[in-house]
């Protein structure tokens, strides 16, 4: 190799089930080629098409170069400005709101997860520094799922996806890791390949339910129904283990009540869709111990979402198989291992008074219409495109109309940037130092700087840094954000004592060797202890009682009140993460962002054809579209590509949970009802 190649770690940070290790090759400072790292136990040497990419990404002509400032705001005026003068611009109006209000209450950030590494969270630690804030909480995708898990067994430490290679049946249900999780058909391939069946529910024909041995396509929001009418079947074929059920859970009588009297097999086939067929189907899959059942997100997006998750897991619960390695519920992992200081410091002693203000991400833009004493007036928004990704974008547009300064940390140009005061250019995950965990597998890597940053990008912690320094140059001790440690200071007190011991290594020098595999505690994991009021499974659940939810696991109907027809799916795109990596070359999709998917007997009442200019709308918004007829999809279902201009479409709802472990509700996307009609 010559002297000016170098090979260097990263780790794609996006909000994705894989966290792949990437091997990076540089040559004279450029990086030149991006591979999946072989040492990564779990990507296993591969990357997705979006990894792929990043040599286009990082030199993209579009990324930002500079800081920019618009004025007026939204005229697309824009200035380059030098670093000092963006920094010297926000000090100064932090500044002059503390002396206005006496706090730094009129400050705030919303941020979600651009890029989810343990770093990025110095946008938090900056803003913790200042003392009194407002801020985000919650989570869009599964704060729902999150809490119907902690109602039925009060932890969510499940299953390492690696095992799934031991699984007899595999149920994947509301996933679509075809164009969600790529590498987890290594293991779904391997237990196939020594026979597992595979069966699929989804609504949608996706490319997963394509692989499956069988699909089950069912009403959206239906999910709970299907696992009480399995349940039933199984208890009236007599299947269900007596003993073993009332050791292990609690509720069982109440269940068994609600099972006996309420579920019946005919009407459950009618409203799911699914055939008394497909629930025998599924109903012997669960009989094949050990059954694997990986529950995803997209059947958590509707109001009944918490509770589905819920009814699912207690049919994995019910039938034994979480005791046979390989079986058992496959949802998140979120390692509980690093003290995550960098938005945890120690404050100072001293300071008291503190108050944080701490907003829905989901409603965010109404709760921050909302506030007064001081109302909010700087608004940092960094790995976050919400005037593309968010729902109720109306009053998005109104908050803006308020702030007096609105900062975006971005890398590209998009929807939120476009309504923004200043632009700071962030780094790639090449440029800077970073470290990574999975909120799946259960790999650990630290992420090198491969690269200097492209001109004048920073990353985020940096620009934390930068900022309290200026900050604290006007008014000593103005921000308690230690800014003086460094990447590889704050990744050193990430690594504790118990965090190499779990790693195994002895130093943050050994993750240099590659990737991490945390060690399972594989006696908490096989025995599945449940750390809840009755120590057992809860079938009937005391603490969702208390928070106004149902204490039983059982069915949760939907009321549908929208005068629209037409529910609106908006799910995850192959060559996208959310709204990134749309102006790549590479990664070009065509004309999908511009479709509206309809099926043939709901395009024929309308007197629609394929190609047919269309607007899609509601009392929210509208949207031009052209027809795509997709004889796949079942009547009463459209589905159009979420972000760009979709998202004015949604409804706003919420969730039935997620205040338990996320703070807040998440969001009830697929509760959005449309009428399409001839342009
Ligand atoms: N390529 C790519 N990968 C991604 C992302 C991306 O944007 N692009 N995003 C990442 C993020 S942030 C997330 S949250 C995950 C989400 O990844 P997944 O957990 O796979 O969830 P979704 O893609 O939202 O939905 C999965 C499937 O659920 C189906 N579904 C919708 N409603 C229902 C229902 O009522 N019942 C059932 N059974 N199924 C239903 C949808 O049609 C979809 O095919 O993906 C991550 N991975
Ligand atoms: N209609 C509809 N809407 C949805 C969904 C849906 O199913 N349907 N799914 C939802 C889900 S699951 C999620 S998770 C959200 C995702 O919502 P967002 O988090 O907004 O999604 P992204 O578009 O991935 O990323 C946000 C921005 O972060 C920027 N970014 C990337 N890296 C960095 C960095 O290092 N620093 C900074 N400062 N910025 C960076 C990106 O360029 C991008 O502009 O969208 C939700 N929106
Ligand atoms: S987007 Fe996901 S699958 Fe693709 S490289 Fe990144 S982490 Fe891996
Ligand atoms: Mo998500």
């Amino acid at each position: 190799m010559s002297d000016d190649l170098q090979i260097f770690q990263n780790v794609c940070p996006r909000n994705c089930y894989e966290t792949c290790g990437i091997l990076s090759t540089v040559e004279n400072g450029k990086l030149i080629k991006v591979e999946g790292n072989p040492m990564h136990g779990y990507t296993q040497g591969r990357l997705c098409a979006k990894g792929y990419a990043y040599t286009e990404y990082v030199y993209s002509p579009q990324r930002l170069k500079y800081p920019l400032r618009q004025f007026p705001r939204g005229s697309g005026n824009w200035q380059r400005i030098s670093w000092s003068e963006a920094l010297e611009m926000i000090a100064s109006k932090m500044i002059d709101l503390h002396d206005l209000y006496g706090s730094n209450l009129a400050c705030g950030y919303n941020k979600f997860t651009g890029n989810i590494g343990i770093l990025h969270q110095a946008t938090e630690g900056m803003f913790r520094g200042l003392g009194s804030h407002t801020k985000t909480h919650g989570d869009f995708c599964l704060a729902a799922g999150e809490d119907g898990l902690h109602y039925n067994r009060g932890k969510t430490q499940l299953r390492d996806p690696e095992e799934m290679v031991n699984a007899k049946a595999i149920v994947l249900w509301g996933v679509n890791p075809a164009r969600t999780a790529v590498h987890q058909w290594n293991f779904i391939n391997r237990a196939r390949d020594k026979g597992a069946k595979l069966l699929v529910i989804d609504p949608l024909f996706t490319p997963t339910a394509a692989q499956g041995d069988i699909y089950l396509q069912i009403r959206p929001g239906t999910d709970g129904l299907l696992a009480m009418a399995v349940l039933k079947y199984l208890q009236e074929q007599g299947q269900l283990d007596q003993d073993y059920i009332e050791e292990n859970l609690h509720g069982w009588e109440a269940f068994q009540s609600y099972l006996k009297e309420e579920v019946s097999l005919e009407e459950a086939s009618l409203v799911t869709g699914v055939p008394l067929e497909g629930i025998r189907d599924l109903a012997e899959l669960y009989l094949q111990s050990p059954c694997a059942t990986w529950v995803g997100y997209g059947l958590q997006r509707y109001s009944n979402g918490g509770q589905t998750v819920r009814g699912i897991d207690a049919l994995v619960a019910l039938t034994k198989n979480q005791h046979h390695e390989g079986g058992g519920l496959y949802y998140s992992n979120f390692p509980k291992l690093f003290p995550e200081t960098i938005k945890n410091f120690t404050r100072p002693q001293g300071e008291k008074d503190i108050v944080e203000r701490s907003l829905d991400i989901n409603h965010f833009a109404q709760e921050a219409l909302a506030l007064k004493d001081p109302p909010l007036k700087l608004l940092w928004i960094a790995s976050h495109n919400p005037l593309s990704q968010a729902q109720n974008l109306q009053h998005w547009q109104k908050l803006f109309k308020q702030l007096e300064l609105i900062v975006v940390v971005d890398l590209f140009m998009n929807e939120t940037t476009a309504e923004a005061d200043l632009v700071l250019p962030a780094a790639t995950p090449f440029e800077e130092y970073d470290l990574q965990s999975s909120y799946w597998h259960q790999w650990i890597a630290l992420n090198q700087k491969a690269i200097s940053p492209y001109y004048e990008a920073r990353s985020d912690l940096e620009i934390a840094r930068n900022l309290t320094q200026v900050l604290n140059d006007h008014r000593p001790n103005f921000s308690s954000f230690p800014y003086l440690l460094t990447a590889l200071d704050w990744i050193k007190g990430e690594l504790t004592p118990e965090a190499l011991n779990q790693l195994e290594i002895d130093s943050w020098e050994d993750l240099l060797q590659g990737p991490r595999k945390l060690k399972l505690d594989k006696t908490t994991d096989n025995k599945q202890s449940y750390s809840t009021e009755s120590g057992k499974f809860q079938l009937m659940s005391g603490d969702a009682k208390k928070s106004q939810l149902p204490a039983l696991v059982r069915f949760q109907e939907q009321k549908i009140t929208s005068p629209y027809p037409l529910r609106l799916l908006t799910p995850q795109s192959l060559l996208r993460l959310h709204s990134q990596y749309r102006v790549l070359t590479w990664l070009d999709i065509g004309q999908k962002t511009t479709r509206v998917e309809l099926n043939p007997q709901d395009a024929e009442q309308r007197e629609l054809k394929e190609k047919d200019h269309v607007i899609v709308f509601n009392d929210r918004g509208s949207c031009f579209r052209k027809v795509k007829i997709n004889p796949y999809l079942p009547t009463g279902l459209v589905v159009m590509t979420q972000g760009d201009s979709t998202n004015q479409l949604l409804a706003g709802q919420s969730t039935d949970m997620g205040i338990r472990t996320a703070g807040a509700r998440g969001a009830a996307f697929y509760d959005s009802w449309v009428e399409v009609k001839k342009k």
